[in-house]
């Protein structure tokens, strides 16, 4: 088998880089190794930046989003019991949708369906090969037989855990890692939201955030240890935690109910560099990692290839091969600038352990210049709808 582009992984980057390619008329398949089931099922991001809205109109992927998505102006902030709204639509003029990221992947799994475009799930022991010569390959099983792809470029899209970077020579790549002493306790539940925006809380017991995903679909997240697991928090537990945390207003109005999802996601920056080998690209999860605070890590997933199809786009109508060569530099002033806001709003909002009295003194202050400053707000609101693609 042949492709221009061989793209190991389905989940956003994969699937969004997928319809890109095809738009612009470059040949591609994807290899993913679980089902599509089990990719939709994975509850992630919530906030998309307007870029990304943008990109998914591009592949006529968009158009469901603008029909169920929220479009939000801004974000409230909560610390000492009181709550402070950051008017992100003033400041900037743009505006956020809250769309689930598995809605977002369900359309762009049915664009390529529509498209007739291959993808191979359950594809086992996927293995790009000879990226560093012009005869990249893929290898992968299915039903017990191997298969083998010819190509002219990997797109590494198979996220932290995927084979593509754990695939280049150590003397080739470097990684900067910062892991967080703490988690985030996810869960959905058929409740109307607390609020009509979202609300992020600093509080003596650890961060909050209330979100959603519709006006009828909530999600909440809890600060939690390490070493918490599950099991030790039934519902109750969790709406008796989140009620401690939350402002008097929001405790008022918050509709408890049985969660439909509960998970715990550890929180980690990580950036490798370069993004690029070869002819092997890196985009998404398989070269950075976010905590959520900033709501970035699906959105540079979508810029990265955004930035990656123009490169190949560039490289196949005008034989220049200036875009793939600047690819890696490109997209990594772009994810160290969404790093540095996701390390910040995380610093700001979370209860660190090891940083005592005067820590929390000091992001008491942080927050305080913020909600006070237009200069400050401003500032967070152009990195939360999203730098410049
Ligand atoms: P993904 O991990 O989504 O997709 C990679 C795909 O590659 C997967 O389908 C995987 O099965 C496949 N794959 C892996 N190895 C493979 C192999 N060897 N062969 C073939 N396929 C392989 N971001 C936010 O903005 N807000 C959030 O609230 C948020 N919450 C998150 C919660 C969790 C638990 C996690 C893990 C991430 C969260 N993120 C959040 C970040 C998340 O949304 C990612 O940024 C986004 O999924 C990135 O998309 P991809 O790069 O496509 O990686
Ligand atoms: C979500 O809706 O899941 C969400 C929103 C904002 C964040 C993180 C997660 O910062």
């Amino acid at each position: 088998m042949r492709t221009k582009v061989a793209i190991i992984g389905a989940g956003p980057a994969g699937l969004l880089l997928g319809q890109l390619l095809h738009t612009y008329g470059i040949d591609n398949i994807i290899l993913e190794r679980q089902t599509a089931d089990y990719v939709l099922g994975r509850i992630r991001a919530g906030v998309l930046e307007d870029g990304t809205v943008s990109l998914l109109d591009e592949v006529g992927a968009g158009e469901r989003a603008h029909r169920e998505g929220l479009v939000h102006h801004g974000v409230e902030i909560a610390f000492g019991g009181v709550r402070h709204r950051i008017d992100m639509h003033a400041a900037t003029g743009r505006t956020l949708m809250i769309y689930g990221q598995t809605e977002v992947t369900r359309d762009l799994m049915s664009a390529r369906a529509a498209a007739g475009l291959t993808t191979v799930y359950q594809a086992a022991d996927v293995k790009p090969h000879d990226f560093d010569s012009d005869t990249p390959r893929v290898s992968y099983a299915k039903d017990g037989i191997t298969h083998e792809i010819a190509c002219d470029f990997i797109a590494g899209c198979d996220g932290f855990h995927g084979v593509s970077r754990a695939s280049v020579p150590e003397s080739s790549i470097r990684t900067f890692e910062r892991v967080y002493p703490f988690g985030w306790l996810g869960i959905l539940s058929e409740t109307p939201p607390v609020s009509p925006e979202l609300i992020y809380t600093n509080h003596e017991r650890g961060f909050s955030l209330c979100t959603m995903r519709s006006t009828h679909r909530s999600r909440y997240y809890l600060q939690c240890s390490l070493d918490d697991d599950i099991g030790q928090w039934p519902d109750d537990r969790f709406w008796d935690e989140l009620k401690r945390r939350l402002d008097p207003r929001a405790v008022e109005h918050l509709v408890t109910g049985p969660s439909i999802e509960k998970s715990i996601a550890p929180l980690r920056s990580f950036v490798a560099e370069p993004m690029r080998f070869g002819r092997m690209f890196l985009a998404g999860d398989a070269a950075h990692i976010v905590p959520p605070t900033g709501a970035k890590g699906l959105n540079l997933a979508a810029s990265d290839v955004h930035y990656l199809s123009q490169a190949l786009r560039e490289f196949y109508a005008e034989k220049s091969a200036a875009g793939i060569d600047a690819y890696s530099a490109t997209a990594l002033a772009r994810v160290w600038k969404a790093v540095r806001f996701s390390w910040w709003m995380t610093s700001m909002l979370h209860k660190f352990p090891d940083t005592g009295e005067f820590g929390a003194r000091i992001q008491l202050a942080e927050l305080d210049y913020l909600v006070s400053s237009n200069a400050a707000m401003t500032s967070l609101s152009e990195n939360y709808v999203g730098l410049p693609f």
